[in-house]
């Protein structure tokens, strides 16, 4: 695609618990692409809040096993923002099994730092509409409209 004709996007990211002792060479990969980090937070999910977040999935076989995992340990959410950021940070990602992206993307970061087909180090939106969801759930506009104000008191 050519980068000219791209929109300014804005996508969530967030490095789940098995990667967040890689937290520098992750962010160090996201500042050598060029995205901008604007916002940035850890904070430990509990298991309603995991749900809320992994709705898109009720039904699905993995679900259980993905919401113990996001709730074993603290994750780090961040807002990116540039040109057409929502597919560059995906693209950076590689596929989701990091077993597939070490034979198809092997210097992506579910290559480098991903475990397996659920411990795969980072979460990227999959779309704009999804990106606005899950960075308001992240990060509540504030307001008077402010919802969510008990959520993340806990957070760092
Ligand atoms: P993500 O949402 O985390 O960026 O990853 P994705 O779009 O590539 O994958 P998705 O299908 O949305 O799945 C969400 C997360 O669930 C875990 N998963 N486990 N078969 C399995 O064991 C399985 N499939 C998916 C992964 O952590 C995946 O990122
Ligand atoms: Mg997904």
């Amino acid at each position: 695609r050519n980068r000219l004709t791209m929109k300014k996007e804005k996508t969530l990211g967030m490095i789940k618990p098995d990667a967040v002792s890689k937290m520098g060479s992750i962010l160090d990969l996201i500042y050598l692409s060029g995205m901008k980090i604007t916002k940035l937070k850890m904070c430990h999910l509990n298991r309603n809040e995991a749900f809320e977040f992994y709705q898109e999935h009720q039904g699905k076989p993995f679900l259980d096993n993905l919401l113990s995992y996001i709730t074993s340990g603290p994750v780090v959410a961040f807002e990116l923002m540039g040109e057409g950021t929502v597919g560059r940070w995906r693209e950076l990602l590689g596929p989701t099994d990091s077993a597939v992206a070490r034979k198809e993307n092997p210097t992506s970061i579910r290559a480098r730092f991903g475990k397996d087909k659920t411990m795969n180090a980072c979460h990227g939106s999959d779309g704009v509409a999804s990106a606005a969801r899950e960075l308001e759930f992240f990060f509540p506009s504030v307001g008077p409209s402010r919802k969510n104000t008990a959520k993340f008191d806990d957070c760092t």
